[in-house]
């Protein structure tokens, strides 16, 4: 999708990672029109409905990552090809938050990260408050998600409030599963990272979180957009897709690789455990199988990521599910996964500032034997 890219992006020096290149310096490339940086993004008086020369926002990779670290901020980065589930597990984490008051974390849309001045700053602002908002209450409602499909990828910057504990500011990626689609026959198998995104990974001064989505399956989805698409396909594109991330980031991440963390997670985990009554606790899911589903299913991605030789502390493997997701939406959700990765997330931001790296929420109350053996014969008799 994205390949025949007009320009190719040179990220800055190091050292000026917080001040975007002087475009005058490559005569021979097609970005290098004159014009100030901090106007780079000002060029296309349209661009706030619709951006298309990706060639104009050369530096908004470098300018993110120099906003983020500026400000603090924990970024945190989805990959995963379209249907793998990553706009589902953002509203999930978000709608948890929102609705289960046991956890006493208060959640918020932060300030824009770029100034909303520019056009560029004010449509990704835009982006972002309405995932966080119209996006992750049609969620809460049972809406089925539509397809994600934007122009650049933006960051939804959130304040995650623990109570009596040090609030964290994460900024979750939102993008286009496509722009990862391996693309087989052509002269290389992977798409470049588009260069918003390789920009703010090669530049972020500080450690970045990153989650490789892995669906359990794709069929429901693909059995619905028709053209004789099989699963078994879809699912070696997903492992491809995030083997190519994984080396992409092998290339390009520069420093602070040794802060960064990364979790590989087989989303729709649901679709495993049908009918199971624990299917709502995370703690539930059994390691062994997840790793053998893995091996069989996704040998691509988890060999590269094996082969990363990242200490243990750097690198899981989990599984996930955005709630019980059905072709109208959501019919129920599950909290307890949004919940751990909340707590994978808040310790790790935690850990990154040298901070005690100690859970967000409060202990969580075990429900009874009894009420849990009702609800598996429940369970049991209604799938
Ligand atoms: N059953 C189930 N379906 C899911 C889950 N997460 C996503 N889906 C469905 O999978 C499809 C793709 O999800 P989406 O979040 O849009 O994926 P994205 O393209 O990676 O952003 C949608 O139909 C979702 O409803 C999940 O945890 N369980
Ligand atoms: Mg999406």
């Amino acid at each position: 999708m994205d390949g025949a890219q007009p320009f190719e992006y040179r990220p800055t020096a190091p050292a000026a990672a917080t001040t975007p290149a002087a475009p005058q310096q490559n005569d021979n490339d097609m970005a290098a029109e004159p014009q100030a940086p901090q106007d780079a993004y000002l060029m296309n008086a349209s661009v706030q409905s619709a951006p298309t020369d990706p060639g104009e926002y050369s530096n908004l990779g470098v300018d993110l990552a120099s906003a983020m670290a500026g400000e603090g901020i924990q970024p945190v980065v989805l990959f995963g090809t379209n249907n793998s589930g990553k706009t589902s597990l953002l509203l999930s984490l978000f709608s948890t938050l929102k609705t289960q008051s046991r956890l006493e974390t208060g959640l918020f849309l932060s300030d824009p990260i770029l100034a909303t001045s520019s056009p560029i700053g004010q449509k990704l602002h835009q982006d972002a408050r309405h995932t966080f908002q119209v996006k992750t209450q049609q969620f809460m409602d049972g809406v089925k998600i539509g397809k994600t499909n934007i122009d650049l990828p933006f960051f939804i910057p959130v304040e995650f409030r623990p109570k009596n504990k040090d609030p964290v500011r994460f900024a979750f990626l939102e993008s286009n599963g496509e722009w990862y689609r391996p693309t087989r026959g052509g002269d290389t198998l992977f798409p470049q990272l588009k260069n918003a995104i390789e920009g703010f990974v090669s530049c972020f001064q500080g450690g970045i979180l990153f989650i490789y989505l892995v669906p359990y399956t794709q069929s429901e989805v693909y059995r619905s957009a028709g053209g004789g698409v099989t699963d078994a396909r879809e699912v070696e594109d997903a492992s491809l897709a995030i083997s190519g991330v994984l080396q992409a980031y092998n290339d390009i991440r520069a420093s602070h690789r040794h802060q960064d963390r990364h979790m590989m997670l087989v989303s729709k985990w649901d679709a495993h455990e049908k009918g199971n009554a624990d299917l709502a606790d995370a703690s539930s899911v059994d390691r062994a199988e997840l790793e053998a589903f893995c091996d069989r299913r996704y040998n691509q991605a988890l060999s590269t990521f094996r082969g990363m030789q990242l200490p243990a502390g750097q690198a899981m493997l989990n599984a996930y599910s955005s709630g019980i997701i059905n072709e109208n939406g959501l019919r129920r959700p599950c909290h307890d996964y949004p919940e751990r990765l909340w707590t994978w997330l808040y310790r790790s931001a935690l850990a990154n500032r040298d901070a005690m790296p100690v859970s967000p929420f409060p202990e969580k109350p075990q429900p009874p034997a009894l009420w849990r053996a009702i609800t598996s014969v429940l369970d049991k008799l209604s799938s």
